[in-house]
């Protein structure tokens, strides 16, 4: 059972948390953070300068003309959506048809699955297999992390087999309805990549197995922290899979890096935001790259976001598309999906270090 910590001092030894919103909430009004939990430098560093100016800049995708049936409408989607992908990586996605009733109850319930006790939530403990089908932690890795992260998560895998928790109430059956949404949405994305890259809509599809393909489903909680400027959620980290589609609960904090600066996520009311994950880089050879991405925190409010992480079939062996290399060499060897997955999870979250294992020279 998670164990209440108090706040350090220089004479008492770290504390082992279980659960960042516990141990928040059973210190009330502390005003410092456990040095385990300083990832920021405090030191001025360029590399975290953030570029207000171009959190504007984000692409906007309608999906209505990604999947009009009206050639023209249909091909400049296709091709913004190609601009998209090789400038960013990063898009938000606007009349996806996901009602917003729906992620109103999901966010709703994502927060009463985060308040219930925490035996309740440790019975989905994570055992530190990435293959569990329910985890609930916090950090990401915390068994080999240097410093931790100030978030909650809960990780299910909700496709090809859909496991979620049963509490609270009501929980579930929403989570599944979302999920299934969330891979059309993501199954016509890829499409229109496929398209994007001059290849068959079929091809990232038919290459990946999507349609038994992975995804999993992860619910960050980040409770107030009292010194944000020292502290993230999340680190600098691109995704595994092929697409992320995220929606939060109002309140900012992701961040995407475009040409060496930080750039705020400001989603449009209602959109999804995508991410463009490792898988689709390999695959489309480099010409697409994942985004790299970080959690930053607030001092006032609970911040909530739900991640779905769509990957290819977990045995399916990926690497750099066919047709692509008919006319260049491979930047990537090829790795089954769930060889990469397995160890993603359970390595300390650093940048893009997993794919530039596979990179070739
Ligand atoms: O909460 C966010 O905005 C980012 C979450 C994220 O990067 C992740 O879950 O991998």
């Amino acid at each position: 059972m998670a164990s209440a910590a108090s706040i350090p001092s220089s004479s008492q030894p770290e504390p082992n948390i279980f659960s960042i919103k516990e141990f928040a909430k059973s210190n009330g009004d502390f005003s410092l953070i456990p040095s385990t939990y300083h990832s920021i430098s405090q030191i001025h560093d360029d590399d975290d300068d953030v570029a207000e100016d171009l959190a504007s800049s984000i692409p906007v995708i309608d999906f209505s003309h990604l999947t009009s049936h009206h050639p023209q409408t249909h091909a400049k989607a296709v091709h913004l959506l190609g601009e998209a992908c090789a400038e960013w990586g990063v898009f938000m996605l606007t009349n996806h048809g996901i009602p917003e009733n729906l992620v109103e109850k999901l966010m709703k319930k994502s927060r009463e699955f985060h308040d219930l006790p925490i035996e309740e939530k440790n019975e989905y403990g994570d055992n530190k297999s990435p293959f569990q089908p329910i985890r609930h932690g916090t950090s990401f890795c915390p068994q080999v992390e240097q410093v931790h992260y100030w978030r909650d998560y809960l990780k299910a895998t909700t496709f090809p087999q859909f496991n979620f928790p049963h509490k609270p109430p009501g929980y579930r059956e929403v989570a599944y309805e979302y999920s299934q949404k969330i891979r059309g949405l993501a199954r016509k994305l890829l499409e229109g990549i496929s398209e994007s890259l001059g290849l068959g809509s079929n091809s990232i599809v038919e290459s990946t197995e999507f349609d038994s393909g992975h995804q999993l489903f992860v619910v960050n909680l980040y409770p107030p922290c009292p010194q944000p400027h020292l502290a993230l959620g999340l680190p600098p980290h691109s995704d595994i899979g092929l697409l992320t589609l995220l929606t939060q609960n109002g309140i900012g904090g992701l961040q995407v890096k475009h040409h060496g600066k930080w750039v705020k996520v400001n989603p449009l009311l209602n959109s999804i935001t995508v991410l463009l994950s490792d898988q689709l880089e390999v695959m489309s050879n480099g010409r697409y790259e994942s985004v790299l991405h970080r959690a930053i925190l607030n001092n006032e409010e609970t911040r909530i976001s739900v991640v779905l992480a769509n990957g290819p079939a977990l045995d399916k062996e990926i690497g750099p598309l066919a047709e692509l290399l008919e006319k260049e060499k491979p930047l990537f060897e090829s790795m089954k999906y769930q060889d990469y997955f397995q160890f993603q999870q359970r390595s300390r979250l650093n940048d893009k270090s997993r794919l530039d294992e596979i990179r070739l020279n």
